[in-house]
């Protein structure tokens, strides 16, 4: 059986099971062994980052956009790639924008969560550059619910998990409606959101966070 190196945390994680789920995949859940820097589990992906597919051929895959492909070229049915090759590259272009143009902006803030002196300018510039990421976003998304239209896609187990993340981290650091200028944004979130599978993927990382949080008390 596949194994995914996994964290309830993660939202790069979160997109991978989303797909597992969608598509009826079997796969066993296994935590980074020792800890995402440990020698062992770097010796698995040497970023110390998840996810990880290990295939059954043992090979282990990092880097969950290409998960997502390999799952895709492996697990061919049911499909989240559009077969209309303008809404997959639309697909592909939203996801990169999700990875690259936000959720790398939500780096920083997850540092500054636990640092006893916050640095308010690095705050303040992250959730300019996530603003910035959204007014990309908000350009490419299409009428929903999902993200290129009426059927779930790759982009939408990019983002659904991602936006949530935003919207978490703009109601910790007290950002109003962090979403508030960019319309489409919005009305795609709101709609994405009460998806079934959206349902399941938001539920399970929010048990993960309330756990974290009974942890670290
Ligand atoms: N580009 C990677 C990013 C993965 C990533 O950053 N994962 C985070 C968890 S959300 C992580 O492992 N962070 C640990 C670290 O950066 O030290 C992917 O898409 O899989």
């Amino acid at each position: 059986m596949i194994k995914l190196y996994n964290s309830a945390l993660s939202p790069f994680a979160a997109r991978v099971r989303m797909a597992l789920y969608f598509k009826g995949i079997d796969w066993e859940d296994v935590s980074p062994p020792g800890g995402l820097k440990s020698e062992e589990y770097l010796s698995i992906n040497p970023a110390g980052r998840i996810p990880v597919l290990e295939m059954e051929s043992g090979y282990q895959l990092p880097e969950s956009e290409v998960i997502m492909e390999y799952l895709e070229d492996a697990y061919p049915g049911p499909t989240l790639r559009p077969q209309d090759p303008e809404l997959r590259a639309r697909a592909r272009v939203l996801a990169r924008i999700s990875d690259f143009h936000v959720a790398e902006h939500m780096r920083p803030l997850f540092g500054q969560l636990s640092a006893k002196d916050k640095d308010q300018a690095v705050i303040k510039a992250s959730f300019a550059n996530i603003d910035d990421g959204l007014r990309y976003l908000e350009a490419q998304l299409r009428p929903g619910p999902w993200a290129v239209g009426a059927d779930i896609s790759t982009a939408d187990c990019a983002l659904v998990p991602v936006l949530f993340f935003v919207e978490m981290l703009g109601g910790v650091y007290g950002v109003a409606n962090i979403f508030g200028a960019h319309d489409k944004v919005s009305t795609y979130w709101a709609a994405a959101k009460a998806q079934p599978l959206s349902v399941k993927i938001l539920d399970e990382i929010q048990k993960g966070l309330a756990e974290y949080m009974a942890s670290q008390q």
